[in-house]
């Protein structure tokens, strides 16, 4: 659907496995890297960079391949298992480690993990667990995994993904996140590991909620998270908008929000329309005044509009789209603005709006060049 897809989220290379002696290869074979005496050197990672790890079959690899690859969910049922560690870039330069399953910590492939990977200040640990396998076994490894990784890096962030809760009632689910959180929390406090850098999330690959749960984890790494808010919190405020989403487009991850609450229907929402209006986009020839489309051209952006409202493009291309939606029962303006090929915001605001959208385009086109500065998109 998108354009650039399978593009950025192609595996890069590979760091090697830890404490090889020998060159080492991708998942893919399309990539290699040699990190003989990989434990005498330090690692060659990504400075910003995601390290996905958990229990073989708890789902890793299906994450990467539902969000990063834009495959169906259906299509991951029979993944092999993940031999060695490999590596999916993403955009703003961070990147996504998978990791091969641990059956045992003490195990020694896991146990020479390298104490540097856990390092860094853009470093997030995710660590996903099967709410419908050995639960036990599992928080048994996450502490093995927090105790190496707070011993170098007390402030590293630690996302806890209980993964597989589809086909689970909202009671059963809220109860198994309880009873984890429960037990991890009080393991923590009786080995005074520090617990406030620890979240939990429900995912499940049949639905937004893996999306949802990536884009937590990777706006803390997003270079100037704190700018990006700022600039969107202003949007809204100068163009009356309940909320914005900054978007990776071909991932559906938002990279950036303002800072008021966020609410996981209107995420999933956003994700259909965003799907839906390219669709459209796909199947209409794209309407722009010719100027505007003569820019778009030059720019190399644009994309299509259509979804059923307006559109038009700045001078850098950028391209505002209206969609007129009904939620929760009431009537919302939904706009969409293509930042960049990449990048897209979301704005949902109220009806009364729809007389302002000038202002929308003014703002949409400064905040749209100040997040192509900061982004380098
Ligand atoms: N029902 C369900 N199955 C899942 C989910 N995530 C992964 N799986 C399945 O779990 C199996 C193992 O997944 P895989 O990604 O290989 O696990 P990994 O070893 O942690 O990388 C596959 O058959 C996936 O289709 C999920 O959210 N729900
Ligand atoms: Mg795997």
């Amino acid at each position: 659907m998108n354009g650039y897809g399978a593009a950025a989220a192609a595996p890069a290379s590979l760091g090697g496995m830890y404490g090889s002696t020998g060159p080492t290869a991708t998942e893919t074979g399309s990539d290699t890297a040699d990190h003989g005496g990989a434990r005498h050197e330090r690692e060659q990672l990504a400075e910003r960079r995601v390290l996905l790890m958990g229990l073989p079959r708890s789902g890793k690899t299906s994450m990467i391949k539902v969000v990063l690859e834009n495959e169906l969910a259906y299509d991951t049922l029979v993944l092999l298992p993940t031999q060695q560690r490999t590596a999916y870039r993403m955009l703003a330069g961070i990147t996504v480690y998978d990791f091969p399953g641990i059956d045992d910590y003490s195990d020694s492939q896991y146990n020479t993990v390298s104490p540097e990977v856990y390092e860094g200040d853009t470093t997030a640990l995710v660590f996903v667990i099967d709410s419908q396998g050995d639960i036990q076994s599992a928080i048994a490894t996450l502490f093995s995994v927090i105790r190496a990784a707070q011993s170098v890096n007390l402030l590293i962030p630690i996302n806890v993904m209980i993964n597989k809760v589809d086909g689970l009632s909202e009671e059963l689910k809220q109860d198994i996140q309880h009873d984890i959180q429960q037990r991890v929390l009080k393991n923590m406090s009786i080995e005074n590991l520090d617990p406030s850098h620890v979240s939990f999330m429900l995912t499940t690959i049949y639905g937004e909620s893996i999306r949802e749960a990536f884009s937590k984890v990777i706006q803390r790494l997003v270079p100037q998270h704190s700018s990006l808010e700022t600039i969107l919190n202003s949007f809204c405020s100068k163009s009356s908008l309940d909320k914005v989403f900054l978007f990776d487009k071909a991932t559906k991850v938002y990279l950036s929000t303002d800072s008021s609450p966020t609410f996981s229907p209107r995420y999933a929402f956003a994700c259909k329309t965003i799907d839906v209006v390219e669709e459209i986009s796909s199947l209409c020839a794209p309407y722009m005044p010719a100027a505007s489309a003569a820019a778009a051209a030059a720019a190399g952006g644009g994309g299509g509009t259509g979804g059923g409202g307006s559109s038009a493009a700045d001078d850098d291309g950028a391209l505002l789209q209206r969609v007129n939606v009904g939620l929760d029962g009431g009537y919302d303006e939904v706009f969409m603005y293509q930042v960049s090929h990449a990048l897209l915001l979301f704005c949902f605001g109220s009806p009364r709006i729809i007389n302002q959208t000038s202002l929308l385009e003014f703002n949409g086109s400064k905040v749209a060049k100040a997040i192509r500065k900061i982004l380098s998109a």
